[in-house]
């Protein structure tokens, strides 16, 4: 059959009428355990002779996820995948299944604040070197790869600087020294970047954003070869990173939606860009979608579009900030980011305040950056809110 178009595979890939029941939509397979049929098939089954579920902690999990895992692998355009607990667990499974005492990481340098102390802390604490580059230019990525390089680790667009770097190149380079290259898609989701057809190897997503979408669940999941997700299979099973089945099918159903969501997040976010840059009171404005985006340019390149996410610093400070924060009434100030309704937050106190102050400063992370993750009311009221709040400051 023709290859579906995005909107067509969000509504439909993975999914098919329930085999036991017939069932239109996915049934939540709410069971932590399945019954066989003999003793000789649990044995199969556990001995990887017989596909089929065993237990919902071992991969693969109930026939919920798996919905969900096609899914996301058609829209990502892989072969495998795996969901997760949360972003995080996702990002802890990948780096524990490649790396060992004496490799090295190199991760892009703005990262969310847990993945930078999961980098920074617990993986060098376990010997593991961790190098954290500025991924926007090139030739400090070449500079810092070296050949114990196992794993190079890019968020782009970054989390909360809206730094891109260019997947294509960075995964050549990775590949060239055997390093494996994993992207975070979770700003821009698989409608508008996606990163293994660039030419990475792995992608994941915090599916707590864009994915589940409507801020009431937390979950995470990766998409790549089949011979890298079964490599990742033990760390999965061993350390119970698993998905509840109930957060699986909110994500199957927040999927149905996804190309919709992320128009209406990227007309609105360039809207807001827009308005906040034209605004006396705004000092500047990071949106990859605007002419003034320093990456602009390989933005244009790799992403079909740019997203809902922006930041952007007041004249005047974070003081002002505040009280823009403070002011707010439509738009919640919360973390978390890609749900429908609009968010607002302050990244050097709330999302990074565990990156250290000297790293915040040199990476971009100031202290009068706010953030916004912008939802899909309709965008007159979003500037009327932000407006009023402006005027308060
Ligand atoms: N990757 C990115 C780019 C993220 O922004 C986050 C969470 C994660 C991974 C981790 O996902 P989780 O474990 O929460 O599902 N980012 C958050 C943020 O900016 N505010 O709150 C969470």
């Amino acid at each position: 059959m023709k290859k579906m178009k995005f909107g067509t595979l969000c509504v439909h890939a993975g999914e098919h009428p329930d085999p036991s029941t017939g069932a239109h939509t996915t049934p939540i397979y709410q069971t932590s355990t399945f019954v066989f049929d003999t003793a000789e098939q649990g044995a199969a089954r556990f001995a990887g002779e017989e596909e089929g579920y065993t237990y919902a902690r071992l991969v693969p999990n109930t026939p919920t996820h798996r919905v969900l895992v096609d899914k996301m692998v058609a829209l990502e355009g892989g072969e495998a995948g795996q969901t997760f607990s949360s972003g995080m667990a996702a990002i802890t499974a990948v780096a524990l299944s490649l790396l060992s005492s004496g490799d090295h990481l190199l991760s892009t340098d703005v990262v969310y604040g847990c993945t930078y102390s999961l980098f920074s802390s617990l993986l060098t604490r376990s010997g593991i070197e961790v190098s954290f580059v500025d991924t926007t230019d090139l030739d400090r990525v070449r500079r810092h790869l070296k050949k114990n390089t196992r794993m190079v680790f890019l968020e782009t667009p970054a989390n909360p600087t809206m730094n891109v770097c260019d997947i294509s190149a960075i995964a050549r380079m990775a590949r060239a020294v055997g390093a494996v290259s994993i992207v975070d898609n979770t700003f821009a989701s698989p409608m508008f970047q996606r990163p293994l057809e660039l030419g990475a190897d792995v992608v994941l997503h915090s599916c707590t954003k864009y994915i589940g979408g409507h801020a009431d669940l937390l979950g995470g999941v990766i998409v790549g070869t089949h011979e890298f997700m079964r490599n990742m299979t033990p760390v999965v099973n061993d350390t119970g990173v698993t998905m509840g089945p109930h957060e699986a099918w909110l994500c199957i159903r927040g999927l149905k939606t996804l190309h919709l969501r992320m128009q209406k997040h990227a007309s609105n976010a360039l809207t807001i860009a827009r308005y906040l840059e034209a605004h006396p009171k705004i000092a500047w404005v990071r949106y990859p979608g605007l002419p003034s985006h320093p990456q602009h340019a390989i933005a244009k390149q790799q992403m079909s579009g740019f997203g809902g996410m922006l930041s952007f610093g007041i004249a005047g400070g974070i003081e002002q900030g505040r009280k823009l924060m403070n002011s707010v009434a439509l738009c919640s100030l919360a973390v978390s980011l890609g749900s429908v309704d609009t968010l607002i937050q302050h990244p050097a106190s709330m999302t990074h305040a565990d990156v250290p102050k000297e790293v915040r400063i040199r990476t971009g992370i100031s202290d009068d950056l706010v953030r916004l993750s912008v939802g899909i009311e309709e965008p007159e009221d979003l500037i009327d809110d932000l407006d009023q709040a402006l005027a308060k400051i």
